[in-house]
């Protein structure tokens, strides 16, 4: 892609906006900004940009902004059919996305994961199997560090290990995975995609540019991911905590061990670690193992030393994190379960006694679906934030035989009604099935905010 001189524009101004307009100049372009946020809520991010010549749009979109661009890039957060970009695309000028802007500068293999859940600790973990097999390995996208942030620091042999979501899969054009992962698919964000299709269509995007010497890693006890074999033209490798499976890992004797029924290694057989090695809480967390192990082994990683990077992994922060032990009570925070599925994952790791906080953003979620595991191991609900009405009239209560549910509007409330009756063997855990944005910045801010008030009371 040759950016000399070409009138581009980015659209949004939070990390890939930035990220993306610094990168663009640096290779000649010209580089318009445009964000609906004002100035000051910008404050910080605006004299940066200025400082390097770029030009900046605050307070919402111009139409006459979006004329006349060689190229548009935006966003994941920005909706793909938001008008100006429907209007810019009718009058032929090109829309792409972060990491599509990323794929056309990454110089090596690309290792991309996606799913509804499991999603970064499954890319933090295929991140540190490359690199203890010796491969020089960047890990970003989705995570936190912008995709294009990497295209700097890539050489030839880096291999680029990229959390991917749907949202940014909907701007792709040529983003081509030499190992494409799809962890499972469940209902999300289904206020911007609107239907489980389109949401199932968007992931399945992953596989769009691959060819036959690809690989496509695929759950194959989720199945959404069953149905998604037919949508690659890479080679398919299955994993699966339930069965074996004809290529790729699965469990055996309370062993992992992995198949590659490809070329010349025609069905070596491998074992690779004991699941009792494992250092991660959850059913689900040994999914991502797997799936991790699978991406390790297909970018020739040795046993042994997939075996050690397991091993010596921690739980990604946000992410059923244990924070504190307070008068014999456990808190926890998987902050990061911005959807039901993952709340119901995060539940399934207690067996019983939990106080559980949910809320935040609705993300047109089902919360329903929640009820048979709150009766069964959930002490106390506490809704917060935009979702709480929500949740409390689809939540079946304790006066019709559910749980109790205490209306709790913030965290910290929350967490001090939480405090106040807990025993101990109880566990207080934030997995609040909504995004974050009604009240935080983002999902890591309300994690610090939950730790901090743990600390707290402490
Ligand atoms: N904005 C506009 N116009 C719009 C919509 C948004 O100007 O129509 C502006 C907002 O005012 C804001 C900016 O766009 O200033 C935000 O852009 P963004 O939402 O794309 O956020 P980024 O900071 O660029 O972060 C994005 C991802 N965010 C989303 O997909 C919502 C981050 O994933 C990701 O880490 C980052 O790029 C780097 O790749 C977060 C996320 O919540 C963690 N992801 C979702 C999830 O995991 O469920 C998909």
């Amino acid at each position: 892609m040759e950016l000399n001189n070409k009138r581009v524009l980015v659209v949004g101004l939070g990390k890939s906006g930035v990220a993306s307009a610094l990168f663009l100049k640096a290779h000649g372009a010209r580089v318009t900004v445009s964000d609906t946020k004002s100035g000051d809520e910008l404050r910080n991010e605006i004299p940066v940009l200025l400082d390097h010549g770029i030009t900046v749009e605050t307070g919402g979109h111009g139409e006459r902004t979006f004329h006349g661009q060689d190229l548009i890039v935006v966003s994941p957060g920005v909706p793909v059919d938001a008008p100006l970009l429907v209007q810019a695309r009718s009058l032929g000028e090109a829309v792409i996305g972060e990491i599509e802007l990323a794929a056309q500068f990454l110089p090596g293999p690309i290792v991309a994961i996606t799913g509804s859940n499991g999603k970064t600790t499954t890319t933090t973990l295929t991140g540190e199997i490359l690199a203890a097999g010796g491969l020089p390995t960047l890990v970003g996208g989705n995570i936190g560090t912008p995709a294009i942030s990497l295209a700097e620091l890539a050489k030839r042999e880096t291999v680029i290990v990229l959390e991917v979501s749907s949202f940014q899969l909907e701007t792709i054009q040529t983003f081509r995975p030499k190992v494409a992962v799809v962890l499972n698919v469940t209902p999300d964000h289904l206020d911007r995609h609107r239907t489980l299709a389109a949401y199932v269509d968007a992931k399945a995007r992953m596989f769009e540019n691959q060819r036959g010497e690809d690989f496509a890693v695929l759950n194959e006890d989720d199945p959404i991911c069953v149905t998604m074999a037919t949508r690659t033209r890479a080679q398919v490798f299955w994993f699966s905590r339930k069965k074996e499976v004809k290529q790729g890992a699965w469990l055996r004797d309370g062993n992992i061990l992995f198949r590659d029924g490809t070329g010349l290694q025609r069905e070596a057989q491998r074992e690779i670690m004991l699941v009792s090695e494992i250092p991660l809480k959850g059913a689900h967390n040994l999914e991502n193992v797997l799936a991790a192990v699978c991406a390790g082994a297909l970018m020739g990683c040795e046993p042994e030393k997939i075996r050690q990077a397991v091993r010596d992994f921690k739980a990604v922060e946000h992410r059923l994190e244990f924070v504190a032990t307070i008068r014999g009570v456990d808190y926890y925070n998987d902050s990061k379960a911005t959807n039901v599925d993952a709340t119901i994952k995060a539940l399934e790791s207690f067996p019983a006694n939990i106080h559980l906080i949910l809320g935040g953003k609705d993300k047109g979620s089902d919360y329903s679906v929640l009820n048979d595991l709150l009766r069964q191991r959930v002490k106390r609900v506490y809704t917060i934030g935009a979702a709480a009405e929500k949740i409390e009239s689809q939540i079946v209560s304790s006066k019709n035989g559910g749980v109790e549910v205490v209306h709790a509007e913030t965290l910290e409330n929350a967490l001090r009604k939480a405090n106040a009756v807990a025993v101990p063997g109880d566990v207080v855990l934030l997995a609040p099935a909504c995004a974050s944005f009604d009240q935080f910045k983002n999902y890591e801010q309300r994690g610090q905010v939950f730790k901090e008030i743990v600390r707290a009371l402490g």
